[in-house]
């Protein structure tokens, strides 16, 4: 495997290289990047300093009744250039780290919401790793991948490979991602198609296994893409429709979400073509989500 081969495709860069020469393309993309760069990292260092202060978010998540509404939706191109959606969140105002799954075409990309078919820095995996979720701790960003067992590590402001790291031996196989801060230090939430919530440390040492069980004391198996906000995890189901609220300190859901609707609109040629990708933005206090080779990003509210 060599991660550091450079295999970003920059689209703007094929663009401009119809319109003008390579010396002029290549002044006007490396001004574009830096300015880009420039503003990926000061987006992150703020939305995480603003991560600290979600408790001020507009609405209680702790007490949820299990009903959206659909806000707006943006149409993406799956045809051409469909996205496995894996990992889903925001990075900024309107910008959002995306990772894809399926071996041969797994990636890693921004995608800002004024132009979502422009797959920003985009990092394709070597045929041999299957994407799974995503996250940014501390200006970089960590991609797990499902059997294969690594957690890729980038540099947040243009997603360069870094290292790889080794999956937990008590964490089954990479799914979901995301982290919180509780009592004043990083925890990282890790899902594998279980039932669990695996709480790391920093370094993705588990400290923790938490079970989720439903109401009825079943378990709630298949917890996938993750979203952390104001004291809930949310999480999709895979294969289903749904996204579940969790109180982890309670080992309870507090509201189940069923998105039929969205699933109707996708039109899915695969079964496993399923909702996943839950993304909050806490400036417009709503959710992004979408799935796997879906068309269109939705954002709702949650009740
Ligand atoms: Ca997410």
């Amino acid at each position: 495997m060599n991660l550091q081969n450079n295999r970003r495709t920059y689209h703007k860069k094929e663009e401009l290289n119809k319109k003008t020469s390579m010396l002029s393309c290549f002044s006007i993309l490396a001004f574009s990047l830096t300015a880009f760069v420039f503003i990926i990292k000061g987006s992150i260092d703020a939305y995480e300093q603003s991560n600290l202060s979600k408790t001020e978010c507009p609405q209680n998540y702790t007490d949820l009744k299990g009903t959206h509404k659909l806000l707006s939706r943006i149409n993406r191109d799956n045809t051409k250039n469909p996205q496995y959606t894996q990992g889903l969140l925001f990075v900024n105002e309107t910008t959002l780290l995306e990772s894809s799954g399926q071996y041969g075409k797994s990636s890693i990309h921004y995608l800002n919401l004024n132009d979502v078919d422009n797959l920003i820095f985009n990092y394709e995996l070597p045929s041999n790793q299957f994407g799974e979720g995503c996250d940014i701790i501390n200006n970089k960003v960590y991609q797990l991948t499902w059997l294969e067992r690594k957690i890729n590590v980038f540099n947040a402001d243009d997603l360069s490979f870094i290292t790889d790291m080794k999956l937990d031996d008590k964490v089954a196989a990479g799914w979901g991602l995301t982290h919180r801060v509780f009592n004043g230090e990083i925890q990282v939430l890790i899902t594998d198609g279980s039932n669990q919530v695996h709480i790391a440390d920093e370094n993705f040492i588990v400290q923790q296994s938490i079970s989720i069980f439903d109401d009825k004391k079943k378990p709630v198996t298949n917890l996938n893409e993750l979203e952390y906000v104001n004291g809930t995890l949310f999480a999709n189901i895979y294969l289903t429709s749904k996204i579940v609220a969790i109180d982890l300190e309670n080992q309870r859901i507090i509201a189940t979400f069923d998105f039929k609707d969205l699933v109707k609109d996708a039109n899915r040629k695969k079964r496993d073509e399923c909702l996943n990708g839950i993304a909050y933005n806490q400036y417009s206090d709503s959710f992004w989500v979408t799935g796997k080779n879906w068309g269109f990003i939705q954002e709702v509210k949650l009740f």
